[in-house]
């Protein structure tokens, strides 16, 4: 499947003409343009009011990864070279810090542990285990983004009645982080955990806005914490580059109640889905009842990049299209795109789709030449970090896109 030549399935789905996913579903119906009355299902007015980021200690820039992979790479090849010569073992492929800033964007990474990853001895983050009463690590995390989040947003833990702690990993089966944040928080109400991978943030933004909107919760805070540097694969060529720790978070309330200054009316969400295998990552509870070795490849993070590249431009593109036409309005209207920051390329395309034009650094900024992929925290960070210049009035969308697959958008109106 090329770039222009969408999935066949989606076409059929549509008509012809590519929409989305043919899996698609729009659980918020369309919001009206100014001056429309409200439909009569939409019991209250959604804003974000507040956002919060938590920026992991250390750093490691491409030099450093390059550096301790090629010298994982060589002494593989070293100790192989009868096998490799007579053809039995292939030869490790050395990366370089050219092809990551060239196929990528990414100059640099910030985790959470940088000298178990960088170990040749060992390439995965050394973190020590903690006691059950103990915050966990995903929780401290999220924690520390959320009181940022509650602080812009002019809120305290009690006044929170809903939290969503939504990631592309769990650091644990149960009980649910969010329920372990809530406590600490000293929010109320409930919390459960979800898990969309890179589109986590936007799926949990919706499922918040609806909380709000049906009156199941007034306040909900949606945390992200992507601690990806203990599932990623640092000795796969490959992906050693791709991803990075850190952790967002969004406050979502009742407009009405709201008292931030910076407040960002919610006029639409929509997310889809379609199954592949493209990404993907098979740990999980049943891999001891399968016998299987935990440290199989296919226990940790790996894709088919080129694949993915090619198969989700297109579809991202024609969902913030069509999601922005239900709701009124032209790709042209969109002052800025926080877009997923997985590939600066396809950020680059997906724009060029959208406006037919070049993208600009003020239309759809990127973080992730210093952040990488953070998975479902990215186009957040890119919320976070790039949005006060904006008037008001001014329109903005949120989108994520990948591993499942999964597209999600959030249409956002500065107040
Ligand atoms: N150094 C040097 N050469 C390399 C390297 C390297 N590090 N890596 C690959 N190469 C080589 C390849 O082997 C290939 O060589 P050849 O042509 O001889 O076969 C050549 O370079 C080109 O390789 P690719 O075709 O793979 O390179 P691309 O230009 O496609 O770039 C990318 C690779 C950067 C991975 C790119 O394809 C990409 O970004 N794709 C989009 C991926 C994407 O958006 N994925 C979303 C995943 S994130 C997500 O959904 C969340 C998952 C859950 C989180 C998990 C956290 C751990």
């Amino acid at each position: 499947m090329t770039d222009d030549a969408p999935d066949p399935v989606a076409r059929q789905a549509t008509g012809g003409k590519i929409d989305s996913f043919p899996s698609m579903q729009r659980t918020v119906p369309p919001q009206p343009c100014a001056g429309a009355a409200p439909p009569r299902n939409i019991v209250s007015e959604v804003v974000i009011s507040g956002t919060g980021l938590y920026q992991p200690p250390y750093v490691i820039t491409n030099a450093e990864l390059v550096e301790s992979y090629n010298a994982y790479a060589e002494r593989f090849n070293r100790q192989h070279a009868e096998q490799i010569e007579a053809g039995t073992v292939q030869a490790m492929p050395l990366s370089s810090v050219e092809f990551i800033e060239k196929a990528s964007g990414i100059k640099q990474r910030f985790v959470m542990e940088k000298e178990g990853i960088l170990d040749i001895d060992r390439m995965y983050p050394r973190f020590q285990e903690r006691a059950d009463d103990q915050l966990s690590l995903m929780a401290e995390i999220a924690v520390d983004a959320g009181r940022k989040a509650l602080a812009q947003a002019g809120k305290q833990g009690s006044d929170v009645d809903a939290v969503l702690c939504s990631s592309a990993n769990m650091q644990r089966a149960y009980p649910a982080m969010a329920i372990e944040i809530q406590q600490a928080l000293g929010a109320g109400g409930y919390g459960f955990d979800m898990n969309v991978a890179c589109s986590s943030a936007t799926f949990a933004i919706e499922q918040a806005a609806n909380a709000v909107r049906s009156g199941s919760a007034r306040c909900v805070l949606v945390v992200n914490p992507e601690i990806t540097s203990a599932h990623q694969e640092w000795k796969d060529r490959d992906c050693h580059f791709i991803f990075g720790d850190v952790c967002t978070a969004v406050v979502v309330e009742r407009a009405e109640q709201a008292t931030s200054a910076d407040q960002w009316e919610v006029l639409g969400t929509r997310l889809a889905t379609q199954f592949s295998n493209a990404i993907r990552n098979n740990f999980g509870f049943m891999n001891r009842s399968e016998d299987s070795d935990p440290d199989a490849r296919d226990k940790t993070f790996r894709q088919e990049g080129r694949k993915v590249f090619k198969e989700v431009v297109p579809v991202a593109a024609a969902h913030i299209e069509s999601h922005l036409q239900s709701l009124g309005f032209t790709p042209q209207q969109v002052r800025r795109f926080w877009l997923h920051q997985a590939n600066q390329s396809m950020n680059q395309l997906v724009i060029k789709k959208l406006l037919g034009t070049e993208p600009t650094a003020d239309v759809a900024p990127l973080i992730l030449d210093r952040y990488a992929n953070t998975a479902s925290a990215g186009s957040v960070i890119a919320f976070h970090e790039y949005r006060s210049d904006l008037k008001s009035g001014d329109l903005g969308v949120i989108c994520s896109f990948g591993a499942g697959y999964s597209v999600g958008s959030v249409v956002v109106r500065r107040k």
